[in-house]
């Protein structure tokens, strides 16, 4: 067999795959953990296990791996597993990447066309007393909370009919209904979108088989009590883009911009379109109603944020369209204007990967908790043993005073995704701990920092400090001990 050596120029250091499992049991802790958080911080990401086939890949098709920092009486174990998708099984049996471009089956090799081809890498889910990760591209795949072995894709004992589930339901935090969708849910580059709804007990209640306008990456949504919130933006696909062998993706700067609004207990043909500015939107922050107004705020990118998914009209990537603002799009169900309105809600570009208190979700709220790169910050490249400076800072952003309260993780740190765990179940708004993981360049090694959410410039409460640097992140959630039944 042909063996395989990385080309080591182009991942130093703390960006290096690692590659294995791990088992840490009573982390090494500095501060005082504190004894109120019992459950996990549960991640999703991934790294390549093998290269893949293509260079120009996008890192989204990195082999998912789940990891779990599990907090009890003030001690915090740590867990990594892969997801052990047929993907993953089948790669490493053959010992190699044997699959295409990111979403693109045609590109596979012949013998895993008919497998279940997704990474399951971007987001976990705990839902009705089981665990899950996701991924756009497939069905949920549920995982042990205790050892994260995986047990396989869930459908919702058949109510959920799409093959493909997002890797952003939202739950009412009223009813603790899971509001979830699959989009391109009739094959590769369908404009079928399936929407459901799924009760506290894991039954699918409703179906809406929703047709959009076009063929985008429906990445989020947001909820209202009343209406579900649907952003189209232009990363597009087509079935000609398929069989030429592209990448699933491309960047149509001259695709509008168009945000889905229907009813909860509605039928698909009360799905109205509404304009919104031109803007990658990616992730949602969060919506409500206001009188005949729906309102959803986000961190919007000016444009393709992704510089892996080319521009369809050849032109280079623009660099700028990786900062997001914060805004508010204001669409009325009453007038009769389809436009939306716009307003900035901050000035300093932020990325997207930014997270409310969900307990807010559907509900006026005031926090927006996101990660973001001060250049004015210090930053020392010869110790960081990169020229890249990356997201060095958690912000507090309160949308009813303009303030900001800033963590800087350190001068050769950057930082992952954060999220909010309220301090109580009945504690106020945005009164909890922010957790969220940073790794030192200098040491490669990571850590997941503990923070109190209303004092983020008072520094870690707590870190939790691995022996490595950990797999690269896309989202994380706190699962409270009472959500999962885990048994230590
Ligand atoms: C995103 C991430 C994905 C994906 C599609 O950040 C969209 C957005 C990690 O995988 O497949
Ligand atoms: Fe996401």
């Amino acid at each position: 067999m042909v063996g395989f050596i990385r080309d080591k120029s182009s991942t130093p250091g703390a960006f290096a795959p690692t590659r294995f499992e791990a088992d840490i049991e009573d982390c090494e802790t500095v501060g005082t953990v504190p004894d109120a958080l019992d459950g996990a911080f549960i991640r999703a990401g991934g790294e390549w296990f093998y290269p893949p086939k293509f260079p120009n890949d996008a890192p989204f098709s990195m082999d998912g791996h789940v990891s779990a920092f599990r907090f009890k009486r003030g001690r915090v174990d740590y867990k990594g597993r892969w997801v052990k998708t047929p993907r993953f099984l089948a790669n490493r049996a053959a010992g190699r990447q044997l699959f295409g471009i990111y979403r693109n089956r045609l590109t596979d090799e012949p013998q895993v066309r008919g497998l279940d081809g997704t990474v399951s890498n971007t987001n976990t889910l705990a839902h009705a007393g089981r665990l899950f990760t996701l991924k756009e591209d497939g069905l949920p795949y549920q995982i042990d909370p205790d050892t994260l072995d995986t047990m396989g894709p869930w459908n919702f004992g058949g109510g959920y009919e799409a093959p493909t589930f997002t890797a952003h339901p939202k739950r009412d935090p009223e009813t603790g209904e899971l509001i979830a969708y699959g989009y391109e849910a009739t094959g590769p580059a369908s404009d079928d979108l399936y929407l459901y709804a799924i009760d506290r007990n894991g039954a699918v209640t409703r179906e809406q088989r929703l047709k959009m306008p076009y063929v985008s990456m429906v990445h989020d949504i947001a909820i209202t009590p009343r209406h579900v919130v649907i952003p189209v933006y232009g990363l597009v696909t087509s079935r000609a883009r398929l069989e030429a062998g592209q990448i699933h993706w491309g960047w149509d700067k001259n695709a509008p911009v168009l945000v889905g609004i229907v009813p909860r207990d509605g039928e698909a043909r009360d799905l109205r379109w509404f304009k919104a500015p031109p803007s990658a939107v990616i992730h949602t922050l969060n919506a409500r109603d206001e009188g005949s107004k729906v309102i959803l705020e986000l961190a919007a990118y000016p444009s393709n944020p992704f510089p892996f998914f080319p521009n369809i009209d050849g032109s280079p990537w623009d660099p700028k369209g990786g900062q997001a603002f914060i805004r508010r799009w204001s669409f009325d169900l009453a007038a009769n204007d389809d436009r939306g309105q716009e307003e900035i809600l901050v000035r300093e570009p932020v990325t997207d990967l930014a997270r409310i208190d969900e307990r807010s979700f559907g509900r006026p709220y005031r926090y927006v908790f996101a990660p973001y790169h001060d250049a004015a910050r210090p930053f020392d490249a010869d110790r960081a043993r990169t020229g890249r400076p990356r997201v060095n800072c958690y912000g507090r952003f309160d949308l009813a005073t303009g303030n900001t309260s800033t963590y800087f993780a350190g001068e050769t740190h950057t930082l992952q995704e954060p999220c909010f765990v309220p301090r109580r179940p009945d504690a106020a708004e945005g009164d909890g701990y922010l957790l969220g993981v940073a790794t030192d360049f200098a040491v490669s090694r990571s850590e997941l920092v503990i923070l109190d959410a209303q004092h983020l410039d008072e520094g870690a409460i707590a870190r939790v400090i691995l022996p490595f640097h950990i797999t690269p992140q896309v989202h994380a959630n706190w699962m409270a001990a009472d959500e999962l039944p885990f048994l230590s």
